[in-house]
């Protein structure tokens, strides 16, 4: 019975009435909701459409572009350029933050990751949409990188759009975590997913193991000890999932917790790890907090961390509380010994 569920727009009205708002939030969302959309449509007609390949250009992280990340990028300039909320964005397949022509009035920045895990488009597998939004700061009158440099602790809003089996759309606003499912045949976004909340334990992890060789000793320890289920330290046996969709990894972890790590390790810390701060991890991070969870570098929550730089990457651990607290731990217990 769709009719009989909350829609996003609804859903976004009421906030805005609890908070006592003017309508800005829910302008600043509409945008969005638009741009997902239409990259739901894009992502699911897939080779029908011709969308499915590379594009024949590389972003500004060296990294091959697909067509979808093009046309998902261009997506999401044009529909949040069109409701004047925005002064700027920023998005993983830009080099330079993006002034939003003729919004003199726009508030808000918007920070994106048009299309991450784009190295799953071509198979078929779940991909997604990152978004964060940042208030514009006082006095700040040209939209330079500096006015985006915010540590993810002010984010307005986080959310993303998961394009799987469904599509999704989660949002925070700061007041816990709500999940919307595409109702493909009415084209609204119904709430299906209140009150997302992450148990504190979990039995689940999620890493690239291909990439052990590079790790650091205590992120070493803490898989080591979860392979050794029953028979080790832990007491019980885990499971281990790894799609290379962050958003897909996040979704799960936010259905039946887990815990996912992206270390920086000895061959990526050169970059800072591989993930980026300010269009991956502070959303995420955003939204695990806002569902009970923890988000860290492994040395420090996600949202603390000082931004310097646009494009800047780090080492992500997120999830489950328990489990991230017992990472961070074992990352104090081997400094405090090296
Ligand atoms: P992308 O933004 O270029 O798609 O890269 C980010 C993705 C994450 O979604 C995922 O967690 C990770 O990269 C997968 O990395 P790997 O290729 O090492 O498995
Ligand atoms: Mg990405």
């Amino acid at each position: 019975m769709p009719y009989k569920r909350i829609t996003l727009t609804h859903f976004l009205l009421q906030e805005q009435r609890r908070l006592g708002g003017s309508g800005s939030f829910t302008a600043l969302m509409t945008d969005i909701i638009f741009a997902c959309k239409m990259i739901s449509h894009e992502v699911n007609r897939g080779a029908l459409a011709g969308n499915l390949g590379v594009a024949g250009s590389e972003n500004v992280q060296g990294e091959e572009q697909k067509k979808l990340d093009v046309l998902a990028n261009d997506i999401f300039l044009h529909m949040n350029a069109l409701g004047g909320s925005y002064a700027g964005m920023a998005s993983e397949e830009l080099e330079d933050v993006h002034a939003v022509k003729g919004a003199a009035d726009g508030k808000y920045l918007l920070l994106f990751d048009p299309l991450d895990g784009s190295s799953n488009i071509d198979v078929n597998i779940s991909v997604g949409s990152i978004f964060s939004i940042l208030k514009l700061p006082e006095g700040a009158s040209t939209i330079e990188e500096a006015a985006f440099l915010q540590k993810g602790v002010t984010q307005v809003a986080a959310g993303y759009a998961l394009y799987g089996s469904s599509t999704m759309l989660v949002l925070t606003t700061g007041n816990g975590v709500n999940g919307f499912t595409l109702d493909q045949n009415v084209g609204m976004f119904l709430l299906t997913h209140p009150d997302m909340t992450i148990p504190a334990d979990t039995k689940e992890f999620a890493i690239n193991a291909s990439r052990e060789r590079f790790w650091e000793p205590p992120v070493k320890r803490y898989v080591d000890e979860c392979r050794q289920g029953k028979e080790g330290p832990r007491g019980k046996d885990f499971n281990m999932r790894w799609v290379a969709s962050m958003v897909a990894e996040v979704h799960r972890i936010l259905c039946r917790g887990g815990v996912f790590l992206y270390p920086a390790d000895s061959e990526n810390i050169k970059k800072g790890g591989k993930l980026r701060l300010m269009y991956e991890a502070n959303p995420m991070a955003f939204i695990i907090e806002q569902a009970g969870g923890a988000a860290t570098t492994g040395r420090g929550r996600m949202m603390e961390v000082e931004p310097t730089a646009l494009h800047q990457r780090v080492p992500v651990i997120l999830g489950s509380k328990n489990e991230v607290e017992r990472i961070g731990a074992y990352h104090a217990e081997y400094d405090a010994k090296a």
